[in-house]
């Protein structure tokens, strides 16, 4: 959940600048690298609840998304992630999970970016 009201125009801008960095060429890759070198605390190549719990504690500060973290809201998300239910989050399961989720913030902003530009033409008007 985005609580859009609550945002300025430079933080909406902020956010989409940060996530269409996904979208250049080897951007996605790039982003599961970093995620991996920071919160693969143990460095077993893959990210269990409590390393996942970490990553989207961050990220929904930065990317400005609501959501409650609690046990159940993780496990929901990791089971989502953990395609193979093999109660692990690897590389590769982690990219298409983003990418898909990005893809869907990213909307949500430039939605918002329209009707925020739409308002001030129609307040010119
Ligand atoms: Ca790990
Ligand atoms: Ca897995």
């Amino acid at each position: 959940m985005i609580k859009f009201p609550e945002l300025k125009d430079a933080e909406i801008e902020k956010v989409i600048s940060t996530l269409e960095v996904t979208k250049v060429e080897g951007g996605l890759d790039k982003l599961v690298g970093e995620v991996f070198a920071e919160f693969d605390k143990d460095k077993n190549g893959v990210l269990d609840r409590k390393e996942m719990r970490l990553f989207f504690s961050k990220v929904f500060v930065e990317w400005k998304l609501v959501f409650p973290l609690t046990d159940e809201f993780i496990d929901d998300l990791f089971r989502d992630i953990d395609k193979d239910h093999n109660n692990k989050i690897s590389h590769s399961e982690l990219k298409i999970y983003l990418a898909k989720y990005v893809h869907h913030v990213l909307s949500s902003f430039y939605k918002e970016r329209e009707m925020r530009i739409a308002k001030i033409a129609a307040a010119k008007k």
